[in-house]
Formats: C-alpha cells, structure tokens, sequence
C-alpha cells in the first residue's frame, strides 16, 4: 500500500456525539429522532417531529457522548495507529438556529480542541460539514433545502469552519451521502412534504440547492486555502440486474443513475442529459439559474468519497423477495450472505463499486465508510469479533486489488463507527460497527465505557503492516 495511504475510522456527530445541549448547541434534525417504530416515518418526511408522543426516546441527545470523552476516544485511535479519522461537525453548535451573524464561540472552542487532539498523534483529521444533521430552525422556519436561502446559510457555516480551520484541516466533505436525500429525505436533508405536494419536483429542488451550496463551498474553500481538498460523497453500491434479460440490465443502469446523478454533477460539473430529459418529461418547473449552472461548472470537487456497505439488486418485473442493505429499496441476492440485519455481504461488489466509480469519474477515491452492523455479546470482559475482521478483511482485500490489480487511485479508508454508536437507520445501540465497545444499550442504561474488542488489535496490526495480509 502506498506510505500515506490514509487508515483510520469515522464517525459522525449526529450518532457519537451526543451533548445536545451543551456549549449552546441548538436542537437539530437528530435530536428529533427517536428510537422505535416512528424513527422510519420522521426519517421518510412523513411524519412531523412535532406529533412525536411526549415520551418518545431520541437516542442521538446522549448517543456514546464522544462529546464528553472525545480525549479517551481519540487516544484509543492512536493506539490503533489511526493515520486520519472522519467525523463531522454539528452545524448547530456553530449557528444553533443557523441564522446568527456570528457563530457560537463554545462551540467552536471545542472543536479547536477536538481537532487541536487529533493533530497531537498525527491524526489527519477528515471533516464532513454536514452529516445529516442541521439547525431544526433551519427546517421549521424556512422550509430546509427546498428554500434557497439554505445556500446562504450554508456557506456562512462553511466560511467560519474554512478559516477557523485553515491550518489545521485538509480534507473537507460538503454533504454526507447526498444521495440520501432521495430515500430518507428528513433525515438526509430536513425535507418534509405537504398533502397533494410533488414530493419528486421537491427533492430534486433540494438536491439542486445543496448541489449549488456544495460547489460553492468549494469555491470558497479554494479561496481562503487552495491547498484544501474538497470532496463529495456517495451511498455507493453497484446495481446488479437479476437476470441478463436487457430489461433488468436496463432498470439496474437506471437505479444506478439515480445515484450517480448527484455525483455525476459535483465531478463533473453538469446536468447529464438523463437528468434533464427526466425533468422535462415530468414537467417539473426548477429553479435552475444560469449563474448555478456556472458555479456547478467551474467548482467540481477533488475527490469523490464514498461508504460502501453492500451492492444491491433488481429485476424488472418487480417479482421475488425484497432484498435489505442500506436503505435503498433492492431485490434479494441469491448468491449472497446477509448480516443480522439483512444487509447483503459481497467484498467483490465492493471491488466492482469501486472500479465503476473510477471509471466515471477518473478523480481519486475516498472510501469513507465501510464496516458491519452486528451484535456483540461481552464474555468475562471481552468481545471476540472474528464476524467483523472478516467482513473487513474481505473488504479491505477486495480494495487492495481494486488499486494494485485495476489501478484505481484510493486516498485511503476510514472504517465506520470504529467506535460503537447509534444506527442511523434504526436508532439502535445493538448495531455495532466498532472496534472499541461501547457499554450502552438501546434503552439507553450503561456506564458508556470504552472496551477494545479483538478487532481493535487486529486493526492496529493491519495499519503497521500497511497490509491485511
Ligand atoms: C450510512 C451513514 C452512516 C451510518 C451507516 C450505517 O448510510 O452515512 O451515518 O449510519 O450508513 O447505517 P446504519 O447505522 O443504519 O447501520
């Protein structure tokens, strides 16, 4: 593996970082979560936060409180030999309800502090701006992103970060997994829709502000330090059609493009003509500006970042049974294993994903999120997590040979939830990704402390020999 090859692990504020009200922070989308059989229905923009019973859980205000024992994670990563971590920044720690003139001081002192500890093993820190995650008021005043005053918004946000930061960080993501949006358009970007609504025109509306906020924040970044490297980031995931009938090979190319469209304009700086034949054909009436399409064109990101957990499947005739994985609807793999939670298993997809990407788009790879969910049983103090080294050992193999076999250009790999926290999906604690336990459970009881489990070490062996093999 090339000597700089980034190793290391990610997480995001929405589901470690807990605090919710400290340091001035303000309410935002996670903190509206909750745990249980609505989480899906808040997260879809179906139902409103506000007709939540009184006594809903919302797991993320605590989660594994990364807030308070950031020190202690951190120097845990450093005994791993973490090269670069991944976490995001809580915007309303910064602007609480998004719309101040100047940001929260506490708030950024900390993560002065967070980062300043990072730097102090050599950590290169990688920032997400946003991880699902914005100022509620953002939301219930102004409508989130299908609102173009989110841009403004935004870049204030970007703008303190970029200079606050200048010295310290290098690699920036805009927007975690943009292509969220489409599937769980509360969660991923604060929309919820009205009775009779044009529930498609409005996510594509969304999608073309944050497309717009996302470049022009590269711009800005480029401005205040044309070292910085900016990126964007996809739920990756190749579509396979279930059979070779063209009628399946087609639908799956279509899945795919409604993926690839977000990236298709942050790499390369245009509307592809699919996208906007589909506009036309639903006659949807976009406000697109010309002074847009010149932004788009002229700030396309440095590196195009990823999670890839799991490929996905279809067939045409929409027969069979439905398939898990990450979020996106998909039809079941016969020839793969799934997780507990049924998300497929398939490290070639991975290789597969990979070289797709690189294909397209010819600019470097950031795998950032990659790992499996699964429940971990502590016995006399320990965990044996021979599941999850497999999982990443498969993964990680399939990587190297997608660079030393395929050539594709990969900057490095950032495992996620290397510390447990909440699910994205289903708020659960249970659904561990990490390689440090976390004593907390669904409920929310546990001590939260931090016990390395075997693929800790096995990690850390990993990253010294720069190779799993
Ligand atoms: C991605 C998100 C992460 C993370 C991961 C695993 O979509 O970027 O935030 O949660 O999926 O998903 P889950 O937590 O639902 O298992």
């Amino acid at each position: 593996m090339p000597k700089n090859f980034l190793w290391g692990g990610a997480t995001a504020a929405n589901q470690s970082e807990g605090g919710w009200q400290e340091s001035n922070r303000g309410p935002a989308i996670v903190d509206v979560l909750p745990h249980g059989q609505e989480r899906l229905r808040v997260m879809l923009g179906e139902l409103d936060y506000r007709d939540l019973p009184d006594d809903s859980y919302y797991p993320a205000r605590e989660a594994i409180d990364h807030f308070g024992h950031y020190k202690e994670d951190i120097a845990l990563f450093a005994q791993m030999g973490f090269k670069a971590y991944r976490f995001s920044i809580s915007w309303s720690r910064i602007f609480p309800t998004g719309e101040e003139k100047e940001p929260n001081q506490a708030g950024l002192a900390y993560y002065q502090d967070f980062i300043k500890e990072l730097l102090k093993y050599n950590i290169e820190p990688i920032v997400t701006i946003c991880h699902f995650d914005m100022p509620l008021n953002l939301i219930d005043k102004y409508g989130s992103w299908k609102n173009r005053q989110l841009i403004d918004f935004y870049l204030r946000y970007c703008q303190v970060l970029f200079e606050t930061f200048k010295d310290q960080v290098k690699y920036w993501i805009t927007f975690n997994e943009i292509n969220m949006l489409m599937h769980l358009p509360f969660m991923g970007a604060g929309l919820r829709f009205e009775e009779g609504e044009n529930v498609l025109e409005s996510k594509y509306q969304a999608a073309h502000y944050e497309l717009v906020a996302s470049a022009r924040a590269t711009q800005l970044a480029h401005q205040i330090n044309p070292d910085f490297q900016l990126g964007c980031m996809l739920a990756a995931g190749s579509v396979y059609p279930y059979s070779c009938k063209p009628q399946d090979v087609w639908q799956a190319l279509q899945m795919d493009r409604e993926n690839y469209f977000f990236i298709d304009v942050q790499a390369r700086g245009a509307y592809p003509n699919y996208a906007l034949k589909f506009f036309e054909k639903q006659g949807f009436n976009l406000d697109i500006r010309e002074e847009d399409l010149q932004v788009l064109k002229e700030h396309t990101v440095d590196f195009i970042s990823l999670s890839y957990y799991n490929s996905r499947c279809v067939r045409s005739d929409g027969a069979g049974e439905a398939g898990g994985g990450n979020v996106f609807a998909s039809a079941k793999n016969p020839y793969l294993e799934v997780s507990e939670w049924g998300w497929p298993i398939d490290p070639l997809g991975f290789r597969i994903t990979l070289n797709n990407l690189y294909d397209r788009y010819q600019k470097p790879l950031f795998v950032v999120e990659n790992g499996l969910g699964a429940r971990d049983e502590l016995v006399d103090g320990q965990i044996e997590d021979d599941y999850r080294i497999n999982y990443l050992a498969g993964h990680i193999q399939a990587m190297l040979e997608a660079m030393e076999e395929d050539g594709v250009d990969i900057l490095g790999y950032t495992a996620w939830g290397c510390i447990d926290l909440i699910s994205a999906t289903t708020g659960e604690m249970s659904k561990r990704y990490g390689m440090i336990y976390v004593d907390k459970a669904d409920d929310g009881s546990g001590s939260l402390k931090r016990i390395p489990k075997k693929s800790f070490y096995w990690y850390r062996d990993l990253i010294e020999k720069n190779s799993h093999i």
